[in-house]
C-alpha cells in the first residue's frame, strides 16, 4: 500500500491505494509508521517526502474496514493505534516531513497534511474536513492544527460545516505553507526535500523540536530552551563549518547527522 522511494539524502513515501483514494486501512497505517521510524533512524535519509498516488492525496479513514460501526465499534481505539500514531509520529521524527497534497485530502487525510512540517497544496486540492458529514469530530490532531494554524473563528467554520477549501484558500488560511500550480506540486515538493537534505541536519531537528514546545511553552520558557539547544549546536561541526564557509565566501558543505 506504500511506495518507498531513496532519493539523494531524502527518502519519497507514496499513499499507494489509488482506488480508493488512498483511504487508510490498518495495513497502510503499519505500513507508513514503519516506513517513518526506518527513515528517523537512516543516517542517508535527511527529509521525508510524502504524497499520494492517483488523482488525489488522501481520503481520511477507509470507511469500508470492518468493525467500525455499531455499539461494539471502538474509534478511540482506531486513532490511538492508526491515526494518533501516525501524526506523532510525523510530529516527533527528527527529520523535516514535506507533504505534497493534490486531489483531495478529506477527513483525517488532511489532518495528515496539517501535521507535516511544511505542506505544499496544488492551488485546485480540495481540503474537506469530512468529519462531520458522517456524524463525527475533527481527529488525528485536526482540532488542534485548525485551530493553530487557522485561528479559532476559521477552525469553528471549517469543522462544523465541513466545506472543502482549496489548496489557494488553504495557504491563505496558514493551513499550508504555500499553493503552487497542481502540475508544479510534485517537482516543488521535491526542489524542497533536496534543499533539506543539504541542510545542518542537527539544526534541523533542534529546529523542529524548538517550534513544537513553543506551541505550549511561555515566552521564558523558550527563551531557556534556545540557550540550551544554541549551546549544544554552537559547539556542532556543522555550525563550524557554516562560520568557516562564511569566512571563505564558499557554499557550506554539511555533514552531521
Ligand atoms: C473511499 C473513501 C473512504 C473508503 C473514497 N473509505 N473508500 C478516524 C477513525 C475511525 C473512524 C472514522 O474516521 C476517522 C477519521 C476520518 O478520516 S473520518 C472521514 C473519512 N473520510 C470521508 O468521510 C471521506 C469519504 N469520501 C468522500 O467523501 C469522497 O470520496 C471524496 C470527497 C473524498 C472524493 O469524492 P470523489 O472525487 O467524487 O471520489 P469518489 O467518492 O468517487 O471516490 C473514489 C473511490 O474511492 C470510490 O470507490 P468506487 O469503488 O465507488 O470507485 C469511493 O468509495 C472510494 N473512497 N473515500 N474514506
Amino acid at each position: 500500500p506504500l511506495l518507498v522511494e531513496q532519493r539523494q539524502g531524502w527518502r519519497k513515501l507514496t499513499l499507494n491505494r489509488p482506488q480508493k483514494l488512498n483511504a487508510f486501512d490498518a495495513a497502510l497505517h503499519a505500513t507508513l509508521c514503519d516506513a517513518l521510524e526506518d527513515a528517523g533512524r537512516d543516517p542517508a535519509c535527511r527529509a521525508v517526502l510524502l504524497s499520494g498516488a492517483g488523482r488525489g492525496f488522501c481520503a481520511g479513514q477507509d470507511l469500508a474496514e470492518p468493525g467500525l460501526t455499531g455499539q461494539e465499534a471502538d474509534l478511540g481505539a482506531v486513532l490511538d493505534r492508526g491515526w494518533n500514531r501516525l501524526v506523532r509520529t510525523i510530529r516527533d521524527l527528527p527529520k523535516p516531513v514535506v507533504c505534497a497534497v493534490h486531489g483531495v485530502a478529506a477527513g483525517a487525510g488532511a489532518s495528515i497534511a496539517f501535521a507535516c512540517d511544511i505542506t505544499l497544496a496544488a492551488e485546485d486540492a480540495r481540503f474537506a474536513q469530512a468529519f462531520i458529514r458522517i456524524g463525527l469530530i475533527p481527529d488525528s490532531g485536526a482540532t488542534w492544527t485548525l485551530t493553530h494554524l487557522a485561528g479559532p473563528a476559521r477552525a469553528r467554520a471549517l469543522a462544523m460545516l465541513g466545506d472543502p477549501i482549496s489548496g489557494s484558500e488553504a495557504a491563505a488560511m496558514g493551513l499550508v505553507w504555500r499553493a503552487v500550480p497542481s502540475d508544479a506540486v510534485m517537482g516543488e515538493a521535491e526542489k524542497l526535500c533536496d534543499r533539506l537534505a543539504r541542510l545542518p541536519a542537527g539544526a534541523l531537528a533542534a529546529t523542529k523540536r524548538a517550534l513544537a514546545a513553543a506551541e505550549s511553552n511561555g515566552f521564558d520558557a523558550q527563551l531557556a530552551l534556545e540557550a540550551q539547544m544554541q549551546r549544544e549546536l554552537g559547539r556542532s561541526a556543522d555550525y563550524a563549518e557554516g562560520v568557516a564557509a562564511f569566512q571563505q565566501k564558499r557554499a557550506a558543505r554539511f555533514e552531521g547527522a
